[in-house]
């Protein structure tokens, strides 16, 4: 048996050894990815966010937790990847330029995975004219973006505004999500729709294209 705030605090204190290791144990157990990932791991990332908000901890610390939290999310992908949905269209996704945060993203880009998108990732910090190219030249339904900083959030604008002005915005939906990206932000900038979660982010892809 594990207890189930051991791996928490192995992601709270940036152990990836010890997340690794107990997030197999979990796994060899039978507990589920999702649950490892909704109720043992991403409260880890909650805790260790307030404590840095608190300046009880610095940056090397929120990164090992980082570190941590992605050793354990990547045993987890294979099972929480496996797609159980008829193929649904094709869906670009990145985090916005200036935003290194690619966690959640990475999340949501399973979720879509496991509901039949194919995916194409372009990694986070990704220069507006980056997203514009990469529309221009597929032919892609959806383009998602990410951001997890209130300063970074504008980048969606950017990249709205500059697919106008390039005369490609009506090529593309466009879904938005991250920490502080609202409904009335994605309106505010024209995007197609907001997220606030993996689960949400399938939920409205599949709205999106209404297949
Ligand atoms: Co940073 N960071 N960070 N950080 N970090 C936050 C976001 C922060 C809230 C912490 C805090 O102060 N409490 C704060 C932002 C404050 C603000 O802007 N209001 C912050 C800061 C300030 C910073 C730095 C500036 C710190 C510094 O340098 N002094 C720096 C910025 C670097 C940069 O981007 N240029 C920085 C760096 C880092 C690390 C590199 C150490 C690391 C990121 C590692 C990585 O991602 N590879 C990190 C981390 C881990 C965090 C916290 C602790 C956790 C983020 C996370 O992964 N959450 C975070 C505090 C927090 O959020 N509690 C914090 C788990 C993840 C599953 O959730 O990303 O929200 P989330 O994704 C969710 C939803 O938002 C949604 O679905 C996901 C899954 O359900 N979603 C979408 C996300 N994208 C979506 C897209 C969609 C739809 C839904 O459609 C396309």
């Amino acid at each position: 048996m594990i207890n189930s705030d051991e791996l928490t605090k192995a992601v709270v204190e940036g152990d990836s050894d010890a997340s690794v290791k107990l997030t197999k144990k979990a796994m060899d157990m039978g507990i589920s990815a999702a649950e490892i990932l909704g109720r043992r791991l991403l409260p880890g990332m909650e805790i260790i966010g307030e404590q840095f908000e608190k300046e009880e901890i610095w940056f090397p610390e929120l990164l090992m937790a980082a570190d941590a939290m992605k050793a354990a999310v990547a045993l987890l992908r294979p099972e929480l990847s496996k797609s159980k949905a008829p193929p649904a269209g094709k869906y670009v996704i990145g985090t916005v330029e200036g935003d290194a945060h690619d966690i959640g993203k990475n999340l949501v880009k399973m979720m879509l995975e496991q509901n039949g998108w194919e995916m194409t990732d372009l990694g986070s910090n990704v220069p507006t004219e980056k997203f514009c190219s990469v529309i221009e030249e597929g032919n892609f339904d959806i383009l998602g973006l990410s951001a997890l900083l209130t300063v970074t959030m504008y980048a969606m604008d950017d990249v709205i505004k500059t697919l106008k002005v390039a005369g490609l915005r009506d090529k593309v939906k466009i879904m938005v999500g991250g920490a502080p990206v609202t409904q009335s932000f994605a309106d505010q900038i024209g995007a197609d729709a907001y997220a606030k979660n993996a689960v949400g982010a399938a939920r409205k892809a599949k709205s999106l294209v209404n297949r």
